[in-house]
């Protein structure tokens, strides 16, 4: 039977299939559907794990109990994880481990467009690449056979064209596969370095026999056309390239790390002119140039955001534009924007209020750096907004007792607790404000350890925020409602004044997750003067309406942070009486 999947949707799919018994993942966008579907299978047990990392060591443990296991993540949660996959490189596998690594060009919703293709290169473990749903579906028991055979874990790179586009994929069954015991063994599963430069040894030939293995695997493909250029792809660029120059030839590979010389040197005699196309970094150009094979790309090819087909036909023909005139005109830009009602929006302007520095994290907060709002001086990765207020203190001390950092709840148990750990060990003067949405907002709403619900919607304990930074050494910890400002405001003065390390857990639903929507306001014409204060909080409910501001009842969700703001008490509840 054959049904339209997205990449994600595939992997999950091929994970079932190929008789995976765990899976686990932080979320993280393209790749959180991959964890998300494949709860739908019974016979695999998936669980969020609170960040990259430990779903890694939780699906290696799985593997060294021999069960076959698949962890996914963003392209930068492999940065989080990295400790572990270098040193799993030379340890390998017991049950097959496949790791998908979802890669963000263009930066649809990251932070940066890192080429995760390197960490194949880095930890010396192959690395798959598919071109459709079907490869996607079809690559994750192609990877599990090449992590058993060669007892190494498998990389499935994916980019967002890949993870979320749809194409036809053909459903197979479930297919059984042995399950090895654990048995004790610390040459291999031991890393201390007497065990490991044995292991240094044996991933080096592994990597030799896997190139030696390509040639027969029949995952990279040539396709003879037209011999005056020849096309080396992989991934999503192979889509851009059969649309793009139909009349090349291609050598499409499937797996594009480790090479296969032979493999490039049979391509690169058969063809006049070779050409790399990949998207990112020159890749596959560098190794294909170490070989001393002549060889065009990133010449051509920018090395920066998505390609696309248009793209890949200017760059072999410049003067070609006729093709692409019937292009619909681009849509005008609409930036992010805080939901209307969202808690983030009442602490990132309490905190804008009190004319201090915030260091930001990553989350829908971090939208609360765009104006009007421009509440967030900071945002580098997941965790880091606490370390960096620290950080500033030690800059200057004059920034002590007036700095904060905003992290999310999930941010704060993904990274964040190490921040606060060292905040405490070294007594740094800063307020961290925990936004604590009950839940992982900016993804998806996912479930994580302070919600007390698991992937599968079993109830569970939930990790008891206040306890925790207290338990961490925290003197000074209160619970507020941002969208009480008054409170709020005064509680982060109070937390600023503290000599120490202080948290204020801001407490509010994300309005999304609870869908409760109170009786609108409504903007009193008679009342408004057009001071227009109630438009820099930014939110969508409410516009500049001719010398006054208007509140569209539609989207207004009744939360009152306007209400406070307006300093004419022009802001009423509809059905209260103007004046
Ligand atoms: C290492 C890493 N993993 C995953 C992500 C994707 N991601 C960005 S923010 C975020 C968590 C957001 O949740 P929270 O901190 O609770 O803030 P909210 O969006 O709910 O406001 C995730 C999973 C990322 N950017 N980096």
């Amino acid at each position: 039977m054959k049904v339209l999947l997205s990449g994600n949707e595939a992997i999950s799919r091929g994970a079932y299939e190929a008789n995976v018994s765990v899976a686990t993942a932080y979320p993280g966008t393209p790749s959180t559907e991959i964890l998300e579907t494949i709860r739908q299978y019974p016979e695999i047990k998936a669980q969020w794990a609170p960040n990259e990392k430990v779903a890694l060591e939780v699906a290696i443990g799985a593997s060294l109990g021999g069960a076959r296991s698949l962890v996914a993540m963003k392209h930068v949660g492999l940065n989080v994880a990295a400790d572990p996959f270098l040193t799993l490189s030379y340890t390998g596998v017991g049950g097959g481990l496949v790791l998908v690594s979802a890669d963000d060009p263009g930066m649809h919703s990251s932070q940066n467009e890192q080429d995760n293709r390197h960490y194949a290169r880095l930890a010396k473990v192959p690395l798959l690449e598919p071109a459709n749903s079907q490869e996607a579906k079809d690559f994750v028991g192609i990877a599990l056979q090449i992590s058993e055979q060669f007892d190494t874990p498998v990389m499935l790179r994916t980019t967002t064209r890949i993870s979320h586009s749809k194409s036809l994929v053909e459903l197979g069954e479930r297919r059984w596969s042995a399950q090895v015991p654990f048995e004790k063994d610390p040459a291999k599963w031991v890393m201390v370095p007497a065990h490991a430069k044995f292991r240094h040894l044996f991933v080096e030939a592994r990597l030799e026999d896997l190139a030696e293995w390509i040639w027969r695997s029949g995952l990279n493909t040539y396709e003879f056309n037209d011999r005056s250029i020849g096309i080396i792809t992989s991934g999503v660029a192979y889509q851009y390239v059969k649309e793009a120059l139909p009349e090349a030839s291609i050598l499409k590979l499937g797996i594009a790390y480790p090479l296969c010389p032979k493999q490039i040197r049979i391509f690169a005699n058969e063809v006049e002119k070779l050409y790399v196309v990949e998207e990112l970094d020159p890749f596959l150009e560098e190794q294909i140039r170490m070989l001393g094979i002549e060889v065009i790309g990133k010449e051509i090819i920018p090395k920066t955001g998505e390609l696309s087909t248009e793209i890949v036909r200017k760059a072999f023909y410049p003067e070609d534009y006729e093709l692409f005139t019937d292009r619909p005109k681009p849509l005008p830009k609409r930036p992010p924007v805080l939901c209307a009602g969202c808690p983030h929006r009442a602490s990132i302007y309490g905190l804008k209020r009190l004319g201090i520095r915030v260091t930001g994290d990553i989350g829908c907060y971090t939208l609360g750096a765009l104006p009007p709002l421009s509440g967030i001086d900071s945002c580098v990765c997941m965790g880091a907004s606490i370390g960096m207020a620290e950080g500033l203190t030690l800059a200057d001390p004059k920034y002590a007792g007036n700095t904060v950092a905003v992290i999310g709840d999930s941010t704060f148990l993904h990274t964040g607790i190490q921040g606060l750990l060292d905040a405490v060990y070294n007594k740094a003067r800063i307020t961290v404000v925990i936004l604590d949405n009950r839940t992982t907002a900016m993804t998806g709403h996912q479930d994580h350890p302070g919600t007390g619900v698991t992937l599968s919607g079993e109830r569970t304990k939930a990790v008891n925020l206040s306890k925790l930074v207290e338990a961490l050494g925290v003197e000074f910890v209160a619970v507020v409602d941002p969208l009480n400002q008054e409170k709020f405001k005064a509680t982060v003065e109070e937390a600023l004044a503290f000599d120490g390390p202080a948290v204020v857990i801001s407490r509010h639903p994300c309005i999304l997750k609870v869908r409760k929507k109170q009786d609108p306001y409504y903007i009193d014409p008679a009342q408004c003067t057009g001071c227009h204060a109630c438009i820099q909080i930014g939110c969508p409910a409410i516009s500049v309406a001719g010398c006054h501001n208007a509140i569209n009842q539609a989207s207004c969700i009744g939360c009152g942070l306007c209400v406070q703001i307006c300093p004419e008490g022009a802001i009423k509840k509809v059905g209260e009486a103007s004046a």
